[in-house]
């Protein structure tokens, strides 16, 4: 399988975030993506490109004008006035507030454009996550020629980011600008299968007005893990959407045997709609050693996944790098499904 590469994923370099009050060092680290790679290459997974340039339009076609240029310029205004380190949201337009008039303060739309406090936005964050966006689109561009599959290595991870908000680690909706260029491609149906720890809650919200998008998930009940406020079972798309949203929520804590069940649950819906392409938005903190989530999956059930994808047989299948916080480990978690999904199709 070939594998589109984001070599300025290191641009985003957080050194800590907010935890329980407290400035602890940052999970979601540029090793994240190294580590991956090294394990690619290790494997002898196939060839490993690099993006090119398609611009914002791309983007915008998910993502809100205002909020993509509120991120390319907000580091710049944090240090302006006077910023140390990374830039946090401090205050939050919640229930009664208003969200249709954008301030003047740099601290007010920072809480307009961001969903908490947990994703420091740094000098590289902006170039980092554009550029996740065109290896996304690169990948697809393979997915939807002769190969038929590719795998895009990229950090930030995407799938938290709204169309006009950041969280969650993620700035921009990697999987929804995929899905959405491959519509404008001529595609008319596209699945989005998210199989990170946490639920995608930008993913849902971006399409969930929406038959020609289905989006499918698996993860950590709402009720306890993150992102807390999205991601429960009744939620199943409005309008012409109805029907094409699908939440699997498990405990936390949950057996190998429960995930795969719900994931058996999520892939019928997903045969019966038969998506022209599927996305899959990779998140390996599903692993048992992930140390800010609590499913138990290891090695083996990694290569079973993409064995199943492969039986799946959708047309044409894009993986996406999601979450995977046990550093070292993610490569071979991440190997493991693509050669699972490899010897099985
Ligand atoms: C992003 B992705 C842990 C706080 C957790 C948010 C988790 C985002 C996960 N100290 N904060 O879905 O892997
Ligand atoms: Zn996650």
């Amino acid at each position: 399988m070939k594998t589109v590469y984001n070599e300025r994923h290191g641009q985003h370099a957080a050194t800590h975030e907010f935890f329980r009050g407290r400035l602890v060092p940052a999970f979601e680290v540029p090793a994240r993506a190294d580590y991956v790679l090294k394990a690619l290459q290790d494997a002898r997974l196939g060839e490993i490109l690099s993006p090119v340039d398609r611009g914002l339009a791309p983007l915008e076609r998910v993502h809100a004008p205002a909020y993509l240029r509120f991120l390319q310029g907000a580091f710049a205004e944090w240090r302006a006035l006077g910023g140390e380190g990374d830039a946090f949201p401090a205050v939050w337009p919640v229930r009664t507030l208003r969200t249709d008039v954008e301030p003047k303060s740099f601290a007010a739309r920072m809480g307009l454009y961001s969903m908490d406090s947990g994703t420091p936005l740094t000098a590289g964050s902006w170039d980092a996550a554009y550029w996740g966006a065109q290896a996304s689109l690169a990948g697809l561009d393979i997915a939807l020629g002769e190969e038929k599959t590719a795998y895009v290595l990229t950090r930030p991870p995407g799938h938290h980011a709204g169309a006009d908000f950041f969280g969650g680690y993620c700035f921009v909706n990697n999987a929804a600008v995929a899905a959405q260029a491959a519509l404008d491609a001529g595609l008319q149906k596209v699945a989005i299968l998210d199989v990170d720890y946490h639920h995608g809650n930008g993913t849902q919200a971006i399409f969930y007005e929406r038959a020609d998008v289905l989006y499918a998930s698996l993860h950590g009940d709402p009720q306890t893990e993150y992102p807390f406020f999205l991601g429960h079972a009744d939620e199943r798309g409005a309008g012409t959407g109805l029907g094409f949203n699908a939440n699997e929520p498990l405990p936390a804590g949950c057996s190998n045997e429960a995930w795969f069940a719900a994931l058996e649950r999520l892939l019928a819906r997903l045969a019966d709609y038969a998506p022209e392409l599927l996305i899959v938005s990779l998140g390996v903190d599903t692993y048992g050693g992930d140390p800010i989530s609590h499913f138990k999956l290891d090695r083996p059930e990694f290569a079973a996944l993409g064995r199943r994808l492969a039986a799946f047989g959708a047309p044409r299948t894009l993986f996406l790098q999601e979450g995977g916080y046990a550093t070292e480990a993610i490569g071979l978690n991440v190997v493991a499904v693509l050669q699972g999904f490899e010897s099985g199709s």
